[in-house]
């Protein structure tokens, strides 16, 4: 688990730091793809106790789990934040007031009694939920279980705290769930969600599946992103730009012959529905003075991020900024030819391994 840290007002400055950088990067080109990910889903799962009336039980809150949170008989009372309704209990510390998010994320059996449990969505934090300014704040999993209508049971907290947890499902006694932004010390843009399998184990919930820290195109603070890999791009018989393993550090690579940049266009996306988000982004190439952007499709491999295809690879003679944008397993790009002018859009289906209708050559 993620150390806690000592400032009490993390919340805020997390959502800072994630607006200060998309603003830096967004600021290299002209049209940004929105990189922040989807709200978490609302969906309203049968739950033992009543949704209305478990926001004013009893919560019996994990003792000795080493969250920075209340622990013991704690009074849960509804309240309103930007994220909906919640409920919430005064802390007796400076930074750990308790806020749990209404419905819960998910709900199924994860100790094997037969009956369901409940997977909430909770924070730790200084702020009172009419505080709160984003919807999406990172905070943790907790499961519980329903003893009454009014007194509920925390079986233990789940996955690193001051994550955002988009999707959480129980599968076969598993929690499964959707994680983006693994701390506040990895904050970043350009991380893609990933997905994380916890089990029951004894007393506390372990991880028996997904990753275990998330990879990072281009770090929003000071360090180095993962490695990526890049085929090289084509251009007749020759080749602009050399396939490369490169690490960006404050947006930019650099190889003996190419500095590459990330140009601030990116959209998440999850091409084959595995939880794990695929990462469209733009990233430039210049050789000899030339800078030319393709469009690449990176997925997360063990340790890196590695293109799988390749939309547009751009040989020089066309631009790109005019746009493009992934909705519904179809990939729209127009691009404008550099000599003539002339725009064309481009419709590029998904078809399992790649997409269809590329423009330019690669590998
Ligand atoms: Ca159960
Ligand atoms: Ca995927």
């Amino acid at each position: 688990m993620t150390a806690s840290p000592t400032q009490p007002d993390l919340s805020t400055r997390t959502g800072s730091i994630i607006t200060a950088a998309i603003i830096a990067l967004a600021g290299c080109t002209a049209p940004v793809s929105d990189p922040n990910p989807p709200a978490p889903a609302k969906q309203q799962h049968n739950t033992q106790a009543n949704g209305t009336t478990w926001q004013q039980a009893t919560i019996e809150l994990p003792v000795g789990s080493g969250m920075d949170c209340p622990t013991g008989r704690t009074q849960l009372s509804p309240a309103q934040a930007p994220s909906g309704l919640t409920a919430w209990a005064k802390g007796d510390g400076p930074a750990n007031n308790f806020t749990a998010d209404v419905p819960a994320l998910a709900s199924g059996d994860l100790n094997g009694d037969g009956a369901s449990e409940m997977v909430l969505r909770v924070r730790c934090t200084s702020l009172e939920p009419s505080q709160e300014q984003d919807p999406g704040l990172p905070g943790q999993l907790l499961v519980v279980k329903a003893v009454s209508d009014t007194h509920l049971v925390g079986l233990g907290y789940v996955g690193p705290a001051y994550a955002r947890y988009l999707k959480a499902e129980v599968l076969d006694g598993q929690l499964r769930t959707q994680v983006w932004y693994e701390s506040e010390r990895s904050t970043s843009i350009y991380a893609p969600a990933h997905m994380r399998i916890f089990k029951l184990n004894g007393t506390n919930f372990t991880q028996v599946n997904g990753r275990t820290a998330p990879l990072v195109l281009s770090a929003a603070k000071a360090g180095q992103g993962s490695p990526v890999t890049l085929p090289g791009i084509h251009a007749d018989q020759s080749v602009t730009c050399a396939a490369s393993n490169l690490v960006f550090e404050g947006g930019q690579a650099r190889t003996p012959d190419a500095t590459y940049g990330v140009t601030g266009n990116a959209q998440l996306v999850d091409v084959d529905s595995d939880g794990n988000q695929e990462l469209l982004t733009e990233i430039s190439c210049t050789t000899s003075g030339a800078t030319r952007t393709s469009l690449y499709l990176l997925r997360q491999d063990t340790n890196a991020l590695v293109a799988i295809d390749v939309p547009v690879a751009n040989n020089g003679m066309v631009s790109i900024s005019n746009g493009w944008k992934f909705t519904g397993n179809v990939l729209t790009v127009t691009t404008t030819n550099l000599q003539s002018g002339e725009q064309q859009k481009h419709t590029m289906n998904w078809v399992g391994d790649g997409f269809s209708g590329k423009v330019g050559s690669f590998g």
